[in-house]
């Protein structure tokens, strides 16, 4: 069956953001759905195509954050949506551990096959990203036997107890929800534009410091993983400096330790390669995936050395829906997507885009202390002028701006002063400029 999704890719303005049939579902969702559940942007969304998102007042939105990183290949893609009508009509459900279906075993041999390193590989598929951490850190402790997980500081892992613990931020994830999980250990990050130390030597002096903390508080013995963030996501995409990851997935082989990248949000041609450590070569003994995996519908997944992964006793793993058949079948397409659409090379060239036209920008507001990122995964940190002094009102500024006139960007980092780019890998360039026009205005009116 082919069910025509498309949508102009054209920025399209027909009333005020938000329109007044947004307002009125608006009051409806405060009058029916948690307080606790945020909003990025106060419309109402009618459907969806690549980077457009359409609201009920028919506005034409350009959408630079995919849903948090999740809908790389494009929103209601092609290959997924054909895929899922298919899957959803022949099986809805069954559990997996109830009695297995193809395309779950499917999507696991591709990621063998695609993520870093030719050893033996073996997956599971959940539901969140959040519960594909706390699969990896529940097979790395049963597989070494050791308590302890070392994480780091502006870290991002999840909502669940134990990945609010591996989190480092407390308001909003935090605040009132504990208590936590124990046995978690946060060391220094390398945020190397807030750097203390001496710039040159962070490297060596972030991983001295890491190791001997590791030594004198935990003993690395007692180490089952250490977990990390290979690009930190909602801690403000930071990207640790050259030799960082090598330097701590080393220290982790000598010593017995997990090695577990965290992907969620970096993983899927983001970066410009299928994962970030693929930049440096890093082969992570364990990998956490969600979000682009599977373009939109909800599948994670944890993929690690075939001998990690088979230590568990049958039963130990699992869960109702994890890897429902339709969110297999869209991952499939997405896959597809990932493999013939050249996606890391357009990852590639929305970087180099974003990359100029973000570093103008910086050189003449000086409200803009760093651009940073890696591909499709770029950000500027605001301050105040001659400072570094976390800017959060310009952000909010600036982010309202561009709500206003239809561009939808997201907004991340421990200070909450940055502003964080995450496209669709398919926009078209033309869209892609128009929104950048509309950011470089908005800081223009911040004057
Ligand atoms: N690990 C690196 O980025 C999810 C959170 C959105 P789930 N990031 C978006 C929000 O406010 O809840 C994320 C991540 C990294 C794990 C997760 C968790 O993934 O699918 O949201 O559980």
């Amino acid at each position: 069956m082919t069910v025509d999704t498309s949508l102009v890719q054209e920025r399209r303005l027909v009333t005020p953001i938000p329109g007044p049939k947004s307002v009125e579902v608006l009051k409806r969702r405060s009058a029916a759905t948690s307080a606790g559940l945020g909003m990025a942007i106060p419309v109402v969304i009618e459907r969806a195509h690549d980077a457009i998102l359409q609201d009920i007042d028919g506005n034409c939105i350009i959408d630079l954050g995919s849903g948090i990183g999740v809908t790389n290949v494009g929103n209601t893609n092609d290959r997924v949506v054909a895929r899922v009508i298919e899957q959803v009509q022949a099986i809805t459900h069954t559990c997996f551990t109830v009695a297995p279906y193809e395309s779950y075993i499917e999507v696991c041999e591709i990621l063998n096959e695609i993520t870093p390193g030719d050893h033996p590989k073996k997956s599971l598929l959940v539901n969140s990203g959040a519960e594909a951490v706390e699969n990896a850190v529940k097979v790395a402790r049963h597989y070494t036997k050791r308590p302890a997980v070392v994480v780091f500081e502006h870290a991002y892992h999840g909502r669940t107890n134990l990945t609010m613990a591996l989190t480092a931020k407390n308001i909003p994830y935090k605040e009132g929800f504990g208590p936590f999980a124990n046995e978690i250990y946060r060391m220094p990050f390398p945020y190397s534009y807030r750097w203390m130390g001496n710039a040159s030597t962070i490297t060596e002096d972030a991983l001295n410091e890491i190791t001997l903390k590791i030594e004198k508080e935990i003993g690395a013995h007692n180490v089952a993983a250490i977990l990390i963030e290979p690009i930190v996501g909602e801690g403000g995409f930071l990207v640790p400096p050259a030799g960082f990851l090598p330097g701590l997935s080393d220290y982790a082989k000598e010593n017995g330790i997990v090695f577990i990248a965290d992907e969620v949000q970096s993983g899927f041609a983001r970066t410009g390669d299928m994962f970030a450590v693929d930049h440096e070569g890093v082969v992570p003994d364990m990998i956490t995936m969600a979000k682009g995996i599977a373009g939109g519908l909800p599948l994670a997944a944890v993929t690690g050395r075939a001998e990690i992964m088979d230590c568990v006793h049958a039963g130990g793993l699992g869960g109702t829906y994890g890897g429902n058949p339709v969110a297999c079948a869209a991952a499939l397409g997405a896959l597809e997507s990932y493999a013939q659409d050249n996606l890391t090379a357009r990852a590639q060239h929305i970087g180099a885009i974003l990359r100029e036209s973000l570093t103008m920008l910086a050189s003449t507001y000086p409200v803009i202390g760093e651009v940073r990122g890696r591909g499709a995964m770029q950000a500027i940190e605001l301050v105040r002028e001659g400072s570094k002094e976390p800017n959060p009102e310009a952000v909010n500024a600036v982010v309202k701006y561009c709500q206003s006139k239809g561009v939808l960007i997201l907004t991340a980092g421990t200070y909450n002063n940055v502003i964080r780019f995450l496209p669709p890998l398919v926009i078209t360039d033309e869209l892609l400029r128009d929104a950048l026009g509309v950011l470089e205005e908005a800081f223009a009116s911040l004057r």
